[in-house]
């Protein structure tokens, strides 16, 4: 009895460091709740834990449709992450749902969304289209100058 204590201490140890042992979401691309307007190469998600090939990457469509042409793999030479194929996609909201295995056999999942935009105007963008329109106005303003005179 005395030696029981011990070994049912080790045993609740045991039990708790391969509950920690599940693989967590750490990084992902695209992000969670994030805005793409580049086409997307893949989806790329980073866990806690080293993962097998049982693990998986849904991709839905704002319908729930799934999309297909989505295929995961464990990144070779990176036992952390999972990435995938990526068909040619439409603007819209995904969300991705994914199943994680760790190597002690045990999934963990959940799912984010993502919105693709067609386009999007950023500063510089937005600074590259005024100096675009002001050399214009300033160019048609000198060659009616020129015809007038
Ligand atoms: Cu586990």
């Amino acid at each position: 009895m005395k030696r029981a204590v011990p070994v049912l201490l080790l045993y609740l140890l045991a039990v708790t460091a391969v509950a920690h042992a599940h693989a967590e979401l750490r990084t992902a691309v695209p992000a969670p709740g994030s805005i793409v307007t580049y086409s997307l190469a893949e989806i790329r998600l980073t866990f806690s834990e080293p993962i097998t090939k049982e693990s998986a990457i849904l991709l839905f469509t704002e319908g729930f449709q799934p999309v297909t042409g989505i295929m995961a793999q464990v990144e070779p030479g990176n036992p952390h992450t999972l990435i995938t194929t990526m068909p040619r996609l439409s603007p819209g909201d995904y969300t991705v749902q994914w199943t994680a295995v760790s190597t002690d056999g045990h999934p963990t999942s959940g799912s984010y969304t993502f919105r693709l935009a067609r386009f999007a105007l950023s500063p510089t963008r937005l600074w590259q289209i005024s100096l675009t329109l002001l050399f214009l106005g300033v160019f048609v303003i000198l060659w009616r100058w020129n015809r007038n005179s």
